[in-house]
């Protein structure tokens, strides 16, 4: 009992996670502990295997080997080590915009059936920010030419990333001193590969500062992509409400779960989920319907355009098949467990992977590619209706009482609108105090951290204290479950931004989407930056990732930083092996860049830190 009130503060969590030792499921968090205790070495990042010669492991006491076999000491095995850290990352975001860019040209050539632009305005904006001729094109024209010019960012040798043009002078101004514009999207993770292979790169700052580089050719480049090209394939997101926690999956509806990243196989899902034929096989089947819930990020992409409840955050994945309600699990990419396979072989869940680029044991392999994915999602919504049929009644848990009202939809146009047509009035808000910042609260969940506890204890604290708190990905979910995102929520915020929320009918904390969709963040920065004439840096905001655990919030932090954004990280990342690396990303970083990194687990502290850097800005700001 302990143990599980110690692992989530969650009540789903809790029930299900007895639910699930009941039932002899293993979850993350018993991996966990089973790994105790982990590499020290591994930890500190003094452990490196990126050649034959080793692996190699440097001594942090001083006393055993210095070097590694090629001569590598601790700075440089630490930031090799955190350089291919941000690689993955970036690669990993910049993959997903690439599969969306394939979709959008499919669109445009009239090969991807059930697909179509839902944003001809976003679309004709993307064109005129790349330079795509629009002379009387029709949108399916443009849809090809934008697609060809966004294929030309991801390798083509260049100076820099078109993108880049949205970032304020002044921060470009840094980038070019520092030389870490990005160019080339894959360029810059395929050269911090072999600035990373045995015997090229062997200088640490000069490693950390292409790292930035190549997070920044993330964040203004593949991720950027990613949520743009998503909204001209299925919309810009709008406020909309809906709800979140295990109860959204319902005992008499067929309940089919979407885990995984990209929209493109989730929105054909969600389009079949409505077929009024399925429906009606629903019915015959004695269901009172097809009930649609997502899971991490694509679970986000449909909640902010769709609506669609999400069952749960990154560690919810398993209990949520632990419900037995689960008729239906469907994968593509990224943060997929490969436990969660096995882990439905106790149930009736049918589990089926995507991606072609994404397998999992103990899952079936239906590949969605952009010709058949319409006809693939109708048999895939067809045979989770016969899967219903085969619920195991003893094995079936249905989560008692509501699940948790929200609100989600709060993209830069959203809430734009929201404010009136500019961002006039939540500058006014700065100024005068009644907001004293904003801070994005962002990432994972990690079992080394008390499941939701990092996020909701940070973000209730900087409510308190009139921040406003904009969100995305697994943090936005746990915000959800603990009630922050409804406009009642302003009771729990400090008087300015009470009044603030009040007025605009807002929660005081605003879900902005998946974790690609940081760059919404980064473009309201941006456009409060260039309202204000100065650079991002000199903003009061920060970000903060109080449960991180992949290589990609890795990345996403680096270029939040790189963008002059003070990020505090909750779980500490593996360069305390390197006492100047630490004292680089933590200090010199603001001198450089005007912002830096924190390292802080106690999410109270780390709010601390937070509001402390705010109230500096508005001094320096004059406010
Ligand atoms: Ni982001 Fe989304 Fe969640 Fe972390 Fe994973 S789902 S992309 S990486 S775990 S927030
Ligand atoms: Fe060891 Fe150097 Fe090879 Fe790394 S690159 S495994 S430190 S010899």
């Amino acid at each position: 009992k302990e143990e599980i009130q110690a692992r989530t503060i969650t009540e789903d969590g809790r029930l299900f996670l007895q639910k699930a030792a009941q039932d002899g499921l293993e979850t993350v968090w018993d991996r966990y502990q089973a790994q105790q205790p982990q590499c020290g070495f591994c930890e500190l990042g003094l452990s490196c295997r990126n050649c034959s010669m080793g692996p190699c492991r440097i001594d942090p006491f001083g006393e055993g080997p210095q070097r590694g076999v090629c001569g590598a000491d601790a700075d440089i095995i630490v930031a090799r080590n955190l350089g291919r850290m941000i690689a993955a990352g970036a690669a990993s975001h910049s993959d997903h915009g690439r599969d969306l860019v394939e979709v959008l040209r499919k669109v445009g050539e009239g090969k991807a059936p059930g697909y179509g632009i839902q944003s001809e305005e976003k679309l004709r904006k993307l064109a005129s920010e790349l330079g795509v001729a629009q002379d009387g094109k029709s949108a399916e024209a443009l849809a090809v030419a934008v697609a060809e010019a966004l294929e030309e960012e991801f390798g083509t040798r260049k100076k820099a990333l078109a993108f880049v043009g949205r970032v304020p002078e002044k921060r470009r101004k840094v980038w070019e001193k520092l030389g870490i514009t990005p160019r080339g999207i894959d360029r810059e993770t395929s050269e911090m590969m072999h600035r990373t292979h045995m015997g090229v790169d062997n200088d640490w700052k000069s490693l950390l500062l292409h790292g930035l580089r190549n997070a920044l050719s993330d964040g203004w480049g593949g991720s950027l992509i990613a949520t743009e090209v998503s909204d001209i394939l299925f919309g810009v997101p709008k406020p909309v409400a809906s709800e979140v926690n295990l109860r959204v999956l319902k005992e008499d509806q067929v309940n089919i779960v979407v885990h995984g990243h990209n929209p493109i196989v989730s929105e054909m899902i969600f389009q079949a989920a409505q077929d009024p034929e399925l429906l009606q096989l629903a019915e015959e089947k004695g269901a009172q319907g097809i009930n649609l819930a997502g899971l991490c990020c694509t679970g986000n992409e449909l909640l902010m355009r769709r609506g669609i409840p999400i069952a749960g955050n990154h560690l919810m994945t398993e209990l949520a098949l632990s419900t037995g309600l689960v008729d239906m699990m469907l994968v593509d990419y990224q943060c997929i467990m490969p436990a969660l396979g096995e882990a439905a072989r106790c149930y009736h869940t049918r589990m089926v992977s995507t991606s072609d680029k994404a397998r999992y044991p103990f899952m079936e392999h239906r590949e969605f590619r952009p010709e058949n994915a319409r006809q693939l999602a109708r048999d895939l919504v067809q045979e989770a209706v016969e899967s219903y049929t085969r619920r195991i009644p003893a094995k079936v848990l249905s989560p008692p009482g509501d699940a948790v009202k929200m609100m989600a939809g709060f993209s830069v146009e959203a809430i734009v609108s929201a404010l009136g047509g500019s961002a006039g009035p939540l500058i006014d808000a700065i100024k005068s105090g009644a907001i004293q910042g904003a801070v994005g609260v962002v990432g994972c969940n990690n079992p080394k951290i008390r499941h939701d506890y990092g996020h909701v204890t940070l973000t209730t604290r900087l409510i308190q204290n009139d921040v406003l708190v904009v969100d995305t990905g697994c943090a936005a979910v746990a915000h959800a479950k603990a009630g922050l995102k409804v406009p009642e929520a302003a009771e729990k915020a400090g008087p300015g931004l009470q009044q603030v929320c009040r007025a605009l009918g807002i929660p005081p904390v605003l879900h902005m989407g998946s974790c690609v969709d940081n760059v919404r963040i980064f473009d309201l920065a941006a456009a409060l930056a260039h309202a204000l004439g100065t650079d991002i840096s000199d903003l009061p905001l920060a970000a903060a990732a109080p449960e991180w655990y992949s290589e990609k919030a890795v990345s996403i932090a680096c270029y939040a930083v790189a963008s002059g954004v003070y990020t505090v990280l909750g779980t500490p990342p593996p360069i305390f092996g390197s006492p100047n690396i630490v004292k680089l990303l933590t200090e010199d970083l603001d001198d450089l860049l005007g912002a830096s990194f924190a390292v802080e687990p106690d999410p109270t502290k780390a709010a601390d830190l937070i509001l402390e850097r705010i109230r500096a800005k508005r001094a320096a700001l004059g406010l």
